[in-house]
């Protein structure tokens, strides 16, 4: 899968700037629009990505010390200074969540006569302003127009990362119980039966997921909580003995409740498990996004901001979510978000009990959704019509 680069390809290609902030987020987006424009579109793209440790816990395959190597297509260059190999402009150059482009590129960029369409790829958001701003020009110090492009759900927005078949593929995928059965025993996860309820579990910290558990465990049917190595495990640490290191393949059975710690996976893997949860907890932007598509109830626990800016944009999502839902169950499911974003454990569990009582209506909605959200026109469409347009 991973082939080493030796040198650069033809002109005529786009770039794509990631910076890791945190988490995996900024490369899981990255990662997962460079593959899009790869393989939907044929377009030629080099990734620039300045951490590809943090890169290989989402591309097992990845090799971390290669300064250039092309996956599934794409080339990966390890961006630092000074770059791998010389920045040659190609069609489109992506700056993603406002990253600082190197110098040399900047300098590059001020004496090209016909230089690339430079976008700055924003973070996702379903709060309205973002349409106004949605591919607005900036005049940049070098003299060059930087774009700005908004993701988001409506029709006048940049739109939704989302792969062409991807919605036949889950379907296909959750129309077959063997498939869940498979990924089960892959994970050596055992004794699921049709009746028991699985929860992924991808979130930050919250007390509100060790209020959860809790409720699981003394509850009357079995939850199998599936976590993913990493940040959740830090809120339910005092549920497991002291000597259990917690790692992946680990699993402890307390009442109702079983956990099992699952190792990341790649993109695709998450996706698989996602499809076959009857609900997930994610977080960011990626999983938050993938969650929907994988047509089941979610919460979302969102990245926190300062002075909590977070909680508009969390409001303006569930507002828009519960739009075409049964007025009551919309309630429940936007104070079940809120309530787990506040780490408000009580009001979690009062409204996780209240949708269970709701839960069908609440599940045919999770199935009407992506269509409903995508807009008829995925992010990667939508942005290379924009390209187009000039
Ligand atoms: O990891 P995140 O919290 O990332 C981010 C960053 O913190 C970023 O700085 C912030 O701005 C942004 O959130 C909002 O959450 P996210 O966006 O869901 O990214 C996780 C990625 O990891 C996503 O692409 C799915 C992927 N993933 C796997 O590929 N395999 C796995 O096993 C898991 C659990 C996740």
């Amino acid at each position: 899968m991973t082939k080493p680069l030796s040198s650069s390809g033809p002109s005529g290609h786009w770039d794509i700037f990631c910076t890791v902030i945190d988490n995996y987020g900024d490369i899981g987006v990255t990662w997962r629009l460079a593959k899009q424009l790869v393989h939907d579109f044929g377009i030629d793209v080099r990734l620039w990505v300045d951490d590809l440790k943090s890169f290989a816990h989402i591309l097992p395959g990845l090799d971390v010390s290669l300064p250039r190597q092309e996956v599934m297509g794409v080339r990966i260059y390890h961006w630092r200074q000074p770059l791998p190999e010389q920045w040659q402009a190609g069609d489109v150059l992506i700056e993603a969540f406002a990253c600082n482009l190197p110098v040399s590129v900047l300098e590059q960029l001020a004496d090209i006569h016909k230089p690339p369409r430079w976008l700055n790829l924003e973070y996702l958001s379903a709060e309205d302003w973002i349409e106004s701003c949605h591919g607005l020009p900036s005049l940049q110090s070098n003299g060059i127009s930087k774009h700005f492009y908004f993701p988001g759900f409506t029709p006048n927005s940049g739109g939704l990362l989302c792969e062409q078949g991807l919605f036949q593929d889950r379907d296909q995928w959750q129309r077959d119980p063997a498939n869940r059965a498979r990924l089960l025993k892959d994970l050596n996860i055992e004794g699921v039966s049709s009746e028991d309820t699985l929860v992924s579990i991808f979130s930050y910290e919250s007390a509100a997921l060790l209020g959860l558990c809790q409720s699981w465990r003394q509850g009357k049917s079995r939850v199998h909580a599936l976590i993913p190595m990493g940040r959740s495990l830090n809120s339910i640490r005092s549920l497991f003995p002291d000597d259990l290191s917690l790692v992946p393949g680990d699993s402890l059975t307390l009442d109702s409740l079983s956990i099992h710690i699952l190792p990341m996976t790649d993109q695709r893997a998450y996706d698989r498990l996602l499809w076959s949860c009857d609900f997930n907890i994610v977080r960011g932007e990626d999983s938050f996004i993938r969650a929907q598509w994988a047509a089941k109830p979610f919460i979302w626990h969102i990245y926190g901001q300062e002075d909590d800016a977070h909680l508009d944009k969390l409001s303006a999502f569930t507002s828009l979510y519960i739009d075409s839902l049964d007025s009551d169950t919309g309630q429940v499911w936007s104070k079940l978000n809120l309530a787990f974003n506040q780490e408000d454990g009580e009001t979690t569990v009062q409204m996780w009990k209240k949708l269970q009582q709701g839960h069908t209506l609440m599940d045919k909605h999770a199935v009407k959704w992506p269509m409903l959200a995508l807009n008829y026109a995925d992010l990667a469409t939508r942005l290379v019509q924009f390209v187009k347009k000039g």
